[in-house]
């Protein structure tokens, strides 16, 4: 089945690849980026928008990926807000993007976690395929607490924070492999295979 990715992340769209092509999906990369409003409060919501807006241009079975990060002592935030947590003033204030939106999310979490004992997070995921009729939909997640500081050099996003339940290590210290194994977008493909197949 060829199947077109609704993102432009790049670091979700080498893990989606490396995953889907091992079950023999054709995975394709759109040439331009779309700019889709993300209005959702669920991370299916802005899944099902992002599929559906890309299907709609492209014209392919589609693809998305809505995901991020949830911490206990933080009431579940940056959640679907993760990849612009450094912008949102009225949690925690403003954290400037230099040098990029990445460390600056991370450089957030941890100086709200300053002095927090229970770290407890998880990673969760959302994968919808979309083909104009309706859409079919998976979920994962990957449990773990977050780092004192940060460490390693996989991965994107929170990974050099996270630390995987029964890991010593963060999410950017494994290899590739060993996160697509046990992460919260491995779990959501897994699973949304099944239903593919059911
Ligand atoms: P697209 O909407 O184009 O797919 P995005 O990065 O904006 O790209 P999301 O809105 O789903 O995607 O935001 C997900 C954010 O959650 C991402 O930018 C990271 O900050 C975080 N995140 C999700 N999965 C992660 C992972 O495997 N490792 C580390 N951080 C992750």
């Amino acid at each position: 089945m060829r199947i077109l990715l609704a993102t432009s992340n790049p670091g979700k769209i080498k893990e989606i690849k490396e995953i889907l092509e091992k079950y023999g999906f054709q995975i394709e990369v759109p040439d331009r980026k779309l700019k889709v409003e993300e209005t959702g409060r669920t991370f299916l919501e802005n899944a099902y928008l992002k599929a559906k807006a890309y299907y709609e241009e492209f014209g392919l079975p589609t693809l998305a990926d809505d995901s991020g990060l949830e911490v206990k002592a933080l009431n579940g935030y940056p959640g679907v807000y993760s990849s612009r947590f450094y912008s949102l003033k009225e949690i925690g204030g403003y954290e400037d993007p230099t040098p990029s939106e990445d460390k600056a999310n991370l450089r957030k979490l941890l100086r709200l976690l300053e002095g927090v004992k229970d770290r407890s997070a998880r990673f969760v995921a959302c994968v919808v395929v979309y083909k104009g009729q309706g859409g079919l939909f998976a979920f994962g997640e990957c449990k773990g607490t977050i780092a004192e500081e940060p460490a390693g050099e996989g991965g994107f996003g929170y990974d050099p924070v996270f630390i995987p339940e029964g890991y010593d290590r963060t999410m950017a210290q494994l290899s590739p492999e060993e996160k697509n194994a046990i992460s919260h977008r491995g779990k959501a493909l897994e699973n949304l295979i099944r239903v593919l197949r059911y």
